[in-house]
Order: structure tokens, then C-alpha cells, then sequence
């Protein structure tokens, strides 16, 4: 049988990050709206974390922030002229697409695509499917350069990578972030979770307060473009109530990996029955069922416990799990996980700046479950160990701002300093620069 080895990718928020207010139905980017933000507090937060990760001996690769303020979006845009003349224009004219174009919302990796392992797929190749972040207008700005990045770190190891769905909402797709691969006693299920059906045929009642992102389209077709086997894939619909109490992603109340499932009783439709259905054909399948008594949806939206990190480990099952988790509620039931073996250790992490968009420990990173040969691939300037963070600290320490306000979107030098930022780091690493 062939081991896989689970990578993390992680991507690095940019110097413009600010608290837009940009995602309908995501309580914690509404509630943050215009607030100060913290692009170097961030981004440093975002190292400590894969600092912890690589501490609990998984590999980790990172992505450099996209290029943003996105000018060339704003020239598509009508803005024309050089940088400055561009911000200038669009911060008088349509300061709501300079807020788009400055987004660095591609932090959230778990969007980026969804990937299966070579080992589960019909022709026995990797493949990832670029996520087209439809729903959302400034994350979609964010697909064309990740099918770059993506391209560029996935074909030395022999991947497949697929643009983009066709960026219309009927075929949103919001990447890993509704999909999660599960394996036990021999078997894999590949799980991806949707919000809203075929418009015209969907017997079940949409949530009514926040929108559904995920279609049921979106998730057919990438599970066609990986290359799964039928009998390994599994179609499931959130709960109305889930998305409406502020769980816009799956994993905002569901994290899965191989053999472990830790899932609040109200994210699916019919969830005792898929449940079950999970357990027969996943046999030794380990599923924490938390209910709404325990934790209510509204809780697990402000904690976050259900986007914390299940990670396997030489050591056993980790969970990273957000500081907000550290006490009270969810802190009892992370103790009542360990002492059912569930986990085997907890470490907490403050991802404040993350937090304020909507983003906890699973939203920064996409998993890659790679063979060795695939891992040994992985190209060197993606690659992530403690010399590359301590370099990756310098350079944001350089270039980051502590303080940011959206008034300051429109300042040319915030636009070179992030031109600036990106060079070096591709100069330092070798990382493709992408066209600005
Ligand atoms: O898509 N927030 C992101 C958070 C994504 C979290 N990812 C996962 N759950 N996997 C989103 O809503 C906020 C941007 C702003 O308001 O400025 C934002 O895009």
C-alpha cells in the first residue's frame, strides 16, 4: 500500500490586507468592516502558525501573497494610466473596486482548489481544480493567478491542474474549504459539500438571511475534473440553518481527514443518515458528532472550533486549534476529545488578523496528500522549513505595515511597497512572479 504524506500549503497574506466588510453571510468580515487592520501582524501570525505546524513534524510549503492592489483588474475596469493615476481614478469614481482589487482574501488557501491524491484517482495522477470563487466578487479576483501558482508547484510533481469552473454562480465552487478526504479500513470517500442545488430542480429550502456559495454544479464538475472513481465520491447538502447562523464554508463547522470526522450535529442535511452511510462504508471511521447542547451553531461560529487543524503526526493526531477555543465551552470538549483519543494533543494559536475576515488554522491551508516521490518534488521554492521562516520574518518586517485603514487603499507608496515586497521575495526564493 502506498503511504501518503500530508502537506500543508500555506499562503502568506499581502501588505494591503484590510477589514473590508466584503463577504455577505460571513459574521466576522460584517461585524470587522473598516476596522484597522494589521497586514505585518497578520502575516507574522501566519508564520508562527506553519512554525507550530512543522513543529509537529508535518511538511509545509508556502505560496507568496498575489499581486494587489490588482491593476490590471482596474484597467479591465476603465482606469488607465500608470499605478498612482489608476488608484487615484478608482478611489474617486469606484472606491468599491479599488476595495476589491486590494483584497487579500487569497490568504484563506482552503479556497484555493481541491485537490485528489494520485493514489485515489482513475488514471493515477494528481489532480487539482483551481477554485473559481465565484459568489464572492474580490475573491474571484484570485483565480487566475493561483491556477499560475498552482501550476507552477504542481506539474514537477506530475499533477493535473485545472482552471477554473466558468466563473458564473451557478457553478460556484469555493475549493477545499467544502471538500474533505476521508480514508479508513482500505477505503476512501471523497466528500464535498454544497449549499445550493440546480435552481430550477432544488426541492430544498435555501437559507433565507446569507447566501449559499457552494453549488451542487460547482462540486459535480470538479469531481469529475479530479478523476474520481464514482463509487469514492459522496454529494452533501449543508444545512440552511448552518450557512443563515454564519458557517459560509463547510469547514466552518466540519473538519475531516483519513479516519477522523469532527462535525457539529447541524451542518448536513440528513446527517444521520449520511453519517451512517460514512461508518459502513468507512469502516473504523471516527466521527465527533458535537451537539447544538454542547456548542450551538452561533458558539462555533465565534470560536471557530470546527476550522481547527486535525493534523496526523509521527506523534498521533494533533489539533491546532484557535486561541478563542482555549477556554470555556470548547475548551471542555477539546479536553473530552483527548481523553476519548480522539486527539492526541491540542496546540492553540492567536490568528487575530485571520480571524477578523472569517479565517481560522484550516482556512490558511490546503492539504496535499503527496507519496514520497511526489513530496521529494515539491519545488524547492515552495518549500517551507525554520531558515525559510526566519527569512520569510525579516522580509515581512521590511515591508508590512502595523497599521492600515481602507481610507489608505489609495496611497501609491502602499501599492510600491507591495510591488517591492513581491519582487524580493520571488528574488529570494525564486518564486514566479506573477504579471502585476
Ligand atoms: O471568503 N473572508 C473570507 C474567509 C474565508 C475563510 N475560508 C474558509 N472558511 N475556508 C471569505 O469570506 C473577508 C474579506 C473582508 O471582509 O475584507 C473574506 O474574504
Amino acid at each position: 500500500m502506498i503511504v501518503l504524506h500530508e502537506l500543508q500549503l500555506d499562503g502568506l497574506p499581502g501588505p494591503t490586507l484590510f477589514h473590508g466588510g466584503l463577504s455577505p453571510g460571513n459574521v466576522a468580515s460584517q461585524g470587522n468592516a473598516g476596522g484597522t487592520s494589521s497586514p505585518r501582524a497578520a502575516a507574522l501570525a501566519t508564520l508562527d502558525k506553519i512554525r507550530a505546524v512543522l513543529g509537529l513534524g508535518m511538511p509545509v510549503a508556502v505560496l507568496p501573497p498575489l499581486p494587489r492592489p490588482d491593476v490590471v483588474f482596474l484597467r479591465r475596469c476603465g482606469f488607465f494610466g500608470d499605478v498612482p493615476a489608476v488608484l487615484t481614478a478608482a478611489a474617486t469614481a469606484a472606491p468599491e473596486l479599488l476595495r476589491l482589487a486590494s483584497s487579500s482574501s487569497f490568504m484563506w488557501t482552503a479556497n484555493a482548489a481541491t485537490i485528489a491524491p494520485s493514489t485515489d484517482t482513475e488514471d493515477g495522477r494528481l489532480h487539482a481544480v483551481v477554485a473559481n470563487l465565484a459568489a464572492m466578487p474580490h475573491r474571484l479576483l484570485e483565480s487566475n493567478g493561483r491556477f499560475t501558482q498552482l501550476t507552477a508547484l504542481l506539474a514537477p510533481l506530475g499533477g493535473a491542474v485545472h482552471p477554473p469552473l466558468p466563473g458564473h454562480p451557478a457553478l460556484g465552487d469555493e475549493g477545499a474549504a467544502n471538500h474533505s478526504r476521508l480514508a479508513s479500513g482500505g477505503e476512501v470517500i471523497h466528500v464535498f459539500v454544497h449549499g445550493r442545488g440546480f435552481p430550477a430542480a432544488d426541492s430544498i429550502a435555501a437559507p433565507s438571511r446569507y447566501p449559499a456559495r457552494q453549488s451542487l454544479a460547482g462540486s459535480l464538475a470538479v469531481a469529475r475534473l479530479l478523476a474520481l472513481p464514482a463509487q469514492r465520491v459522496l454529494h452533501v447538502r449543508q444545512q440552511a440553518a448552518a450557512i443563515d447562523a454564519g458557517a459560509f464554508h463547510n469547514d466552518v463547522v466540519m473538519v475531516g481527514t483519513r479516519d477522523r470526522v469532527l462535525i457539529h450535529q447541524q451542518a448536513w442535511t440528513d446527517q444521520p443518515a449520511v453519517i451512517q452511510q460514512l461508518r459502513q462504508r468507512l469502516p473504523g471511521l471516527r466521527v465527533a458528532e458535537i451537539s447544538a447542547d454542547d456548542l450551538s451553531l452561533a458558539d462555533s461560529v465565534a470560536c471557530y472550533l470546527f476550522n481547527s487543524l486535525l493534523a496526523p503526526t509521527p506523534q498521533g493526531w494533533a489539533m491546532v486549534a484557535p486561541v478563542e477555543c482555549a477556554a470555556d465551552r470548547p475548551r471542555r470538549i477539546i479536553d473530552r476529545l483527548l481523553g476519548e483519543g480522539f486527539i492526541d494533543r491540542v496546540v492553540f494559536c492567536d490568528l487575530r488578523e485571520s480571524m477578523r475576515g472569517g479565517g481560522g488554522p484550516a482556512c490558511l491551508r490546503l492539504r496535499l496528500d503527496l507519496t514520497s516521490e511526489e513530496l521529494a518534488r515539491v519545488p524547492p521554492w515552495a518549500r517551507c522549513d525554520s531558515a525559510r521562516i526566519n527569512q520569510l520574518e525579516s522580509w515581512v518586517r521590511r515591508y508590512y505595515r502595523d497599521r492600515l485603514l481602507p481610507a489608505d487603499l489609495s496611497d501609491p507608496a502602499l501599492a510600491a511597497e507591495s510591488a517591492a515586497a513581491l519582487a524580493e521575495y520571488s528574488a529570494v526564493t525564486g518564486a514566479p512572479l506573477l504579471p502585476e
